[in-house]
């Protein structure tokens, strides 16, 4: 008998079906992805992931993890698919279903079936409960029905789904204690058990909390450019005091969760959610202010190129889903520039995709102007030679702050940041204020680019 049938094999279900075999439970990770499925049972990982090529490889190695494309009857069942939003912000819950319909005729009794995917508030108990009941099961009576979400930072996913705490919520208190028994098997963090609903909600606060956080540090940075002061200072320096958090401003809000999540909020209780909505809006222009700035200040025309460095999402990750480098490579294609998407890592998700290219001296060839929006560590180490060398222009816009202000001034370039106006010095972080703030506000002329 299967211990566990693991429903999607992506960024989540991979990892927790190889923890759960590498704890000694026999598990069959499902996915329609019949090259996915391939890849794993020839022990191949792609994702770019710290230690999950070594768990796969673990998992494999214990005869305890086997990949298929149909699932198999097993004593418990974690729906790990993905939950993405459509056009019109409404929660597209078709993966879930799909997969609750998968399983149910091979649900029995006792099973405990779990749903991981960040889902509304309702989908554990309606969808997947609703599959099963379609099934001649009565979950939370004869079969146990948890949501149990993950917590995980790309990029540090596998340290993250065996420490951090986690949520459990059960349709019963029994159901919620079943489940709690199994994450036991692999997670070393706390475990707090609730109901569904709640546990459902939490999730969404929390990537929620960040989207709006995020949302007013770049409002905070939009006063700043008017204000003609340092955003990166004033939060620096405000953050200093022991109950406040301001986080990072930056060229948009991108991945598969903090700019999907709060739209199922809205999307259930949409009167309430004018503040949730008004973040998402905030935070999904910031790739049009980067290049109204460009254009604003001269340093760009339509005809010209401009080099985005930076197609994932965040630093030192692969994924580029849904990041603030290809929505502005796409919204100054739209405006008539020429644009060159550069990345050290990350790859197209779809054919649709913005092209991303490996080579940075073809990305900067002739720009005009050159756009850092990832901060990989590959792009911090970066010197003037290769941008002087390669553009046309001498405009530089560091939208994640990550290069050092006093060497590209130097080498003649104008500095533009998010937050900092044009008649700002462009600081240094206060650990590091070796550029001159004369200098600085000298670089800042718009005559000099
Ligand atoms: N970002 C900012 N400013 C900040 C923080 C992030 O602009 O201060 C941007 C990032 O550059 C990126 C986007 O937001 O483009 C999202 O990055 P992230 O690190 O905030 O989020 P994810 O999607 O990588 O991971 C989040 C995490 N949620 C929280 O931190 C509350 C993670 O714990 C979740 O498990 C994950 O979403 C998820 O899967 O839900």
């Amino acid at each position: 008998m299967t211990d566990a049938c693991v429903i999607g094999l992506g960024y989540v279900g991979l990892p927790t079906a190889s923890l759960m075999a590498t704890a000694g439970l026999h598990v069959v990770g499902v996915d329609v992805n019949a090259e996915r499925v391939d890849a794993i049972e020839r022990d191949e990982v792609v994702m770019d992931e710290a230690g999950l090529g070594t768990l796969v490889s673990a998992a494999r190695k214990s005869g305890n993890l086997r990949a298929s494309i149909e699932p198999v009857e097993a004593e418990v069942f974690v729906i790990c698919v993905p939950t993405p939003v459509t056009g019109d912000q409404h929660a597209d819950l078709s993966m879930v279903e799909a997969a609750a319909r998968a399983i149910a005729p091979l649900v029995r009794p006792g099973n405990l079936v779990i749903l991981e995917s960040t889902s509304p508030i309702g989908t554990t108990r309606n969808v997947v409960g609703g599959a099963l009941r379609d099934a001649g099961l009565a979950p939370g009576v004869d079969v146990h029905l948890c949501y149990c979400p993950e917590r995980v930072l790309p990029g540090n996913t596998v340290a993250e789904l065996i420490n951090n705490h986690r949520v459990i919520g059960g349709v019963t208190e029994r159901c919620a204690r079943r489940a709690r028994d199994m994450y036991a098997r692999f997670c070393q963090g706390e475990i707090t058990t609730t109901d569904d609903l709640t546990a459902e909600m939490v999730k969404l606060t929390e990537n929620t909390f960040r989207d709006v956080n995020i949302a007013l540090a770049n409002t905070l940075a939009r006063i700043a450019e008017d204000a003609g002061v340092d955003v990166w200072r004033v939060i620096e320096l405000a953050n200093r005091h022991p109950r406040v958090n301001v986080h990072q401003p930056g060229p948009g809000v991108g991945g598969h969760c903090i700019p999907v999540d709060p739209w199922f909020l809205v999307d259930g209780f949409p009167r309430h959610a004018q503040l949730i909505t008004e973040a998402r809006t905030i935070n999904d222009t910031q790739p049009r202010r980067v290049l109204d700035r460009l254009v604003a200040i001269g340093a760009v025309r339509p005809g010209d190129t401009i080099a985005i460095l930076g197609a994932a999402y965040k630093a030192d990750i692969d994924d580029s889903r849904s990041s603030p480098g290809a929505a502005l490579a796409a919204v100054a294609r739209e405006a008539g520039f020429d644009t060159r998407l550069h990345d050290p890592r990350a790859r197209r998700q779809h054919p649709g995709d913005e092209p991303i290219t490996r080579d940075l001296t073809a990305a900067l060839q002739g720009a005009a102007a050159a756009v850092v929006c990832t901060d990989h560590a590959e792009y911090r180490r970066l010197t003037p030679a290769v941008f002087t060398e390669h553009m046309a222009g001498r405009v530089l816009f560091d939208a994640r702050r990550c290069l050092d202000p006093g060497a590209f001034i130097a080498a003649g370039f104008t500095l533009l940041a998010i937050g900092v106006g044009d008649a700002a010095p462009v600081s240094p972080p206060l650990a590091a204020a070796d550029a001159t703030r004369a200098d600085v506000a000298a670089s800042n002329d718009p005559k000099s680019c």
